[in-house]
């Protein structure tokens, strides 16, 4: 009989990253179902998750350290004469050109952000802070808005979904992208339940429209123009809440004066939505005993990204429906995914690294894919010269394809760590072998819950494939090369190990060896990982950066951590919070907070929203004179859709689609007829940027004039031609928000052409 086992563990595929429970036989996994153990998924999974036997078993995983070589193949070389390599290429490129010469992009996808605790560190060795990561391309716009309102750009919100009796979903379709907890069965709840109310906002009748009471099938790009109409549906009806407003809020004046004089019946004209509809969905909103909002890709890639992020944010603000159940909320973080990087008050001592060529400033610690190219191509001197690339595939997933290939092609420097070989490794020097998830100590930052937040730390449950290694031990091979730590702490090691069961012991030696030492505190992770982890049980030496992660949530969140059920006082709290960590193998829950706790979330000093942001009341009337932009392109194309089966770029083994392999473009019958085209047509579809081929399927969810792509395409499997859409082939790196940079993805004019059977 086969050796068999069970393990529990969570799905990569998305944020949610649901509890599993997997069995393995011989290194496959034969069956894949939720575990009900989880405390936030309790057993919901969704059909994706079924077939990551896909993302462990492939053609394409990596085994072993490669270098490029002049010809453009790779060669397998040792990891010690990689790294050597690497570390003095870096040095060099260090000291002729300085830090800023090096980017670091990603750092961990959809689970497996533990990694990034030791890949930063690469950065500070270079003396460098250019990060470059997704969500520089989707969610920055928001966080700028967030640290205006709430005084901190890592005052992060969240939507009590579970709670709320009127949900309005903007922009974002849960029932195939999720993102709130186990969204099908969250939405079936709110469908079934006469007292509740659903409306979705939404160009398309997509899946999660078709479950709603309410669908506003507005005109892609004008969120703008129908959420400031609903603002001032609210105000000119009286409906905002006076008490709120005055108590938690400043700046509603100055709000208020601007809102008032919004054209409506304009603006929703524009959104080509029944002003009586507007007007029902606003009142409903305002007067439901608990509202709340979920938004998404749909108004962070579409035209106005920051200024939709204020707009929406306002719905629950000037309503009073934040910091309250089934409200919009603000959330505690255990591994800090965020930075606050303000670009009018850098802290001391810090002040702000704008980039060379685009003088960009980061948000959140992050900056835009958006620009990478033209500040790797730009002449200058202090152009980006070395970059590392982890967990990410900015060939195929950021902005202009064509633009990225170019600049990466052009480098002194680009070393790729991945699972397997992706477009972006094939341009690279060194391709770096990453253990799967399924092989390694991992966990993801996505704890963003509240007011019950967890964290899932998982336990390896397969052998490390070939050579490849945990990004810990990469990259803390890497600083020992560069040497920027020594390869042993004799000290430290031996009082981790004398002193293995009082943690706190360890952290007071730590703390002196730093004050010794102070140019080691950047690289406390590696130092940790190689003194404390080895006495770690179980082996869960990369674990160990959590320890001064949880002692600072303990103290951050005492009262919250205690209800949650974990013990202790003031010194030990956090150190009883690692140990459940390390022992729960299906996640725990770190705290639970009190509804009102989001006033001590809150991080202005007056603790009050700051409702006025003057760049915002500017954008907010420059709407009135907008122009519509006349255009060859007569299509809009949404070129990123979430649909059954496709997960980002993690699975890259086509054979995981049940159904639509080809990835087909969505197109309304009448333009269908318009063009001469059937089901299963070929077409050209060509941008300002570029062109790809693609398969028409007509479909009557989508509005006229609107087409759509999914996200997740593209890929060369085993070194094929690209498989279905390259979406980003069509998009270019200067459609994009003023304020993030972030890129316009589903705002892109196209034109759309028929082919004929011999040039298809
Ligand atoms: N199945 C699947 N799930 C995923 C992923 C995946 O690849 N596949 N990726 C994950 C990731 S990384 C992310 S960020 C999330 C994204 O999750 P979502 O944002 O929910 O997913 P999308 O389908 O990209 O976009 C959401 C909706 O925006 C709508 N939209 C387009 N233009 C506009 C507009 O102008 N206004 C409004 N109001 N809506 C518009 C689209 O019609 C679409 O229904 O999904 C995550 N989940
Ligand atoms: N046009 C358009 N472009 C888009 C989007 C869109 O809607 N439209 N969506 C955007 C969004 S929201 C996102 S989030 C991005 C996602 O795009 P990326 O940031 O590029 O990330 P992923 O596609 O999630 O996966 C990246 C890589 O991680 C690797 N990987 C998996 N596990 C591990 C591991 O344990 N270690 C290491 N080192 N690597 C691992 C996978 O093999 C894969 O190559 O795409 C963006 N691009
Ligand atoms: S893809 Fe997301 S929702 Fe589906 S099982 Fe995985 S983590 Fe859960
Ligand atoms: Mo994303």
């Amino acid at each position: 009989m086969a050796y068999m086992k069970t393990e529990q563990t969570a799905c990569i595929l998305c944020s949610r990253n649901c509890g599993l429970r997997v069995d393995i036989d011989t290194g496959r996994f034969a069956r894949i179902r939720g575990n009900e153990e989880h405390p936030i998924s309790k057993g919901y999974v969704c059909q994706k998750a079924a077939r990551l036997d896909h993302y462990q078993n492939h053609d394409d995983r990596l085994q072993h350290p490669l270098k490029r070589q002049p010809d453009g193949s790779f060669t397998r070389v040792p990891w010690d004469e990689a790294l050597t390599d690497i570390a003095a290429r870096l040095l060099s490129i260090r000291e002729r050109h300085g830090g800023d010469a090096f980017a670091f992009v990603g750092g961990g996808g959809q689970g497996n952000h533990l990694g990034g605790a030791y890949s930063r560190q690469v950065l500070a060795a270079m003396k460098s802070r250019y990060v470059y990561n997704s969500l520089g391309q989707e969610k920055t716009g928001d966080f700028w808005v967030n640290g205006r309102l709430f005084g901190s750009q890592t005052c992060h919100t969240t939507e009590d979904v579970e709670h709320a009796d009127y949900v309005l979903f903007i922009g974002c379709n849960p029932f195939q992208s999720h993102g709130i907890p186990n969204a099908r069965d969250t939405l079936r709840d709110i469908k079934k339940n006469p007292h509740r109310t659903m409306v979705v906002i939404d160009p398309r009748r997509t899946e999660t429209a078709k479950m709603a009471h309410i669908h506003l099938q507005l005109r892609p790009g004008t969120d703008a123009v129908l959420i400031s109409a609903m603002l001032a549906i609210i105000l000119r009806n009286g409906l905002h809440d006076r008490a709120f407003l005055s108590e938690r809020c400043t700046g509603f004046e100055t709000l208020e004066k601007e809102l008032l004089t919004i054209p409506i019946e304009e603006y929703v004209r524009r959104a080509d939505i029944p002003l009586a509809d507007v007007e029902r969905v606003a009142r409903g909103f305002a007067t439901s005993h608990s509202a709340c909002v979920r938004i998404d890709l749909g108004i962070q890639h579409t035209l106005h990204t920051t200024l939709n992020g204020y707009l929406e944010k306002l719905l629950y603000l000037l309503t009073g429906n934040f910091g309250r159940k089934g409200g919009n909320n603000l959330h505690s973080f255990l591994l800090p995914l965020l930075g606050h990087t303000d670009e009018r008050q850098p802290r001391k001592g810090k002040p702000l690294k704008r980039t060379a060529h685009h003088r960009m400033h980061p948000i959140g610690g992050i900056y835009p894919p958006n620009i990478l190219p033209d500040e790797v191509l730009h002449p200058g001197e202090d152009r980006l010269r070395a970059v590392f690339v982890d967990s990410s595939n900015p060939v195929v997933t950021y902005a202009d394809s064509q633009a990225y290939e170019r600049a990466f092609k052009s480098l002194d420097l680009l070393v790729v760590v991945d699972v397997a070989m992706t477009e972006t490794a094939r341009l690279a020097h060194y391709v770096l072998p990453a253990a799967s998830q399924f092989e390694k100590w991992e966990a993801s930052g996505f704890n963003l819950e509240f007011p019950e937040n967890f964290f899932h730390l998982r336990h390896p449950l397969l052998e490390p494939r070939g050579d490849s290694l945990p990004e810990p031990e990469i990259y803390t091979r890497l600083l020992e090369k560069m040497g920027i730590i020594p390869t042993r702490f004799p000290l430290l090691s031996r009082f981790a190990r004398v002193h293995r069961r009082t943690p706190l012991a360890y952290l007071g030696a730590l703390a002196v060896a730093l004050a010794g030492h102070r140019a080691w505190m950047p690289f406390v992770a590696s130092i940790m990982y190689r003194t404390l982890g080895p006495t770690l049980p179980a082996g869960a030496a990369v674990a160990s950066c959590i320890l001064p992660l949880a002692m600072a949530y303990a103290e951050q969140h005492r009262a919250a951590v205690r209800r949650a059920g974990h013990s202790g006082n003031r010194w030990t709290l956090g150190v009883e919070l690692f140990r459940a960590i390390l022992d729960g193998r299906s996640g725990v829950v770190l705290s639970r907070h009190e509804f009102a706790d989001t006033w001590s979330l809150i991080k202005t000093k007056d603790r009050r929203v700051h409702l006025a942001i003057p760049e915002m009341l500017e954008e907010l009337r420059a709407l009135k004179t907008e122009a519509p932009s006349g255009t060859e392109y007569p299509f809009v194309l949404m070129a990123g859709e979430r649909r059954t089966y496709n997960a980002n770029q993690i699975y890259r083994d086509p054979a995981w689609r049940k159904v639509d392999k080809e990835g087909v473009m969505r197109m309304h019958p009448d333009d269908a007829a318009l063009l001469d085209m059937a089901n299963g047509a070929h077409a050209s579809c060509r941008s300002v940027r570029g062109e790809i081929q693609v398969i028409i399927q007509i479909d009557d969810t989508v509005r006229p004039g609107v087409v759509t792509l999914p996200h997740g395409y593209g890929m060369r499997f085993r070194d094929s031609a690209p498989l279905g859409p390259q979406i980003n082939v069509l998009t270019s790196s200067g459609h994009c928000d003023p304020f993030s940079k972030t890129p316009f993805h589903k705002y892109v004019p196209v034109h759309i052409r028929k082919l004929d059977e011999a040039s298809a």
